[in-house]
């Protein structure tokens, strides 16, 4: 049984958390690390794509507006502030196709602000 780790890393670089592992002696090796831009009203990109047993590390930039990243498969809900980036690492122990979207009220698209986490066998 696979332990859930997750980790929510506000407003540091993804230097600073490299660094943090090292010195924690946590291989990097085996991170998948995507970049995710958020404005209204899209994430983009729209569709990630990981797979099973990977640590993901989503590197979110806010470029116009507060936004978030909800995630419930994951126990994720982060807000991600107008102009900053937001690391959140989590493992991906469960396949299949999970949906998320923006949780911070962002105008008049934001309902349909959503994205789609694919996680391959
Ligand atoms: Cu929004």
């Amino acid at each position: 049984m696979m332990l859930m780790a997750l980790t929510i890393l506000s407003a540091v670089s993804a230097r600073t958390v490299a660094q943090a592992a090292e010195d924690s002696g946590t291989s990097l090796r085996g991170i998948h690390e995507i970049q995710v831009t958020l404005r209204k009203y899209e994430f983009s990109p729209g569709l990630l794509r990981v797979r099973k047993g990977e640590r993901v590390k989503l590197v979110m930039a806010a470029a116009d507006h507060d936004h978030g990243l909800k995630l419930d498969d994951f126990d994720i809900n982060q807000k991600i502030p107008k102009g900053t980036t937001v690391v959140v690492e989590f493992i991906a122990d469960k396949a299949g196709t999970f949906q998320f979207r923006c949780s911070s009220v962002c105008g008049l698209g934001h309902r349909n602000m959503k994205g789609t986490l694919v996680v391959e066998d």
